[in-house]
């Protein structure tokens, strides 16, 4: 009898276990698969505290960035490849603890998973973007800061680009210059990072010229100013606010 109480514990213990654990992911939520992701997908979601799993197709030598941010809790981002590996994560490289992986390059064609995660398990709504990086803007390389009527002079020798950083105000009106002995290209950058406007030949030959801009918020804009087709050479970068 001893013996069979024994086996019936021993056998009753593991389904208790399995079964409890099973009942506090389904109250709890659970890892739960959410769905695939295609580049350029922003997705707003909830979570009951537990992982958030997303799932995309890349191809070798995509360059990728992921954003993950939530108003209710402090987030966590991890990218998988196929075989469960963790690839990438990131905890706080957004703004007010959100994550962000801004520029990874895909090692193979694979199917990728991204998990969104509450790091303290709290409940709530998150955002997660999945969006192609353009090879050009190399966040690597810290923009400098500059004020209206500034009239940079430089060379050339970076493919991807030299950023400059201003501050604006919204409703001002400003003009950007871009001038040298290459192809040139100007890029302007939101407060949020993304492109806003940009010109190619708008000056005279093949310069850059982007004029009498209104800017739309407050905040810090950045512009990126590059050779066309990675050309070396010096420049003239020109920033003026119409009065
Ligand atoms: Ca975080
Ligand atoms: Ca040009």
């Amino acid at each position: 009898m001893l013996k069979f109480l024994r086996q019936w514990f021993g056998c009753l213990i593991p389904i208790l276990i399995i079964v409890g654990f099973v009942v506090a992911n389904v109250i709890s939520g659970g890892p739960a698969e959410r769905g695939d992701l295609n580049y350029g997908d922003t997705v707003t979601d909830s979570t009951a505290g537990s992982d958030r799993v997303w799932r995309f197709q890349g191809t070798a030598g995509d360059l990728i960035g992921i954003d993950l941010h939530s108003d209710d809790f402090d987030t966590y981002l991890l990218l998988y490849d196929s075989s469960g590996q963790v690839i990438e994560q990131d905890d706080d490289s957004g703004p007010n603890l959100s994550s962000l992986i801004a520029r990874f390059e895909l090692p193979a064609s694979d199917s990728y998973a991204i998990t969104a995660r509450s790091r303290g398990g709290e409940p709530g709504e998150y955002t997660l973007s999945l969006y192609r990086v353009d090879p050009g803007a190399d966040p690597s390389d810290a923009p400098t800061p500059i004020e209206y009527g500034a009239i940079v002079e430089g060379e050339m020798t970076n493919v991807t680009g030299v950023g400059y950083t201003f501050k604006g105000v919204a409703n001002e009106v400003v003009t950007i210059d871009l001038q040298g002995d290459f192809d040139t290209y100007l890029t302007l950058l939101g407060t949020d990072g993304d492109e806003i406007a940009s010109d190619d030949d708008g000056g005279t030959g093949s310069n850059s010229l982007i004029s009498l801009f209104t800017l739309p918020e407050n905040g810090d804009y950045t512009i990126i100013a590059r050779a066309l087709e990675g050309e070396t050479g010096s420049y003239r970068l020109s920033l003026y606010r119409d009065q």
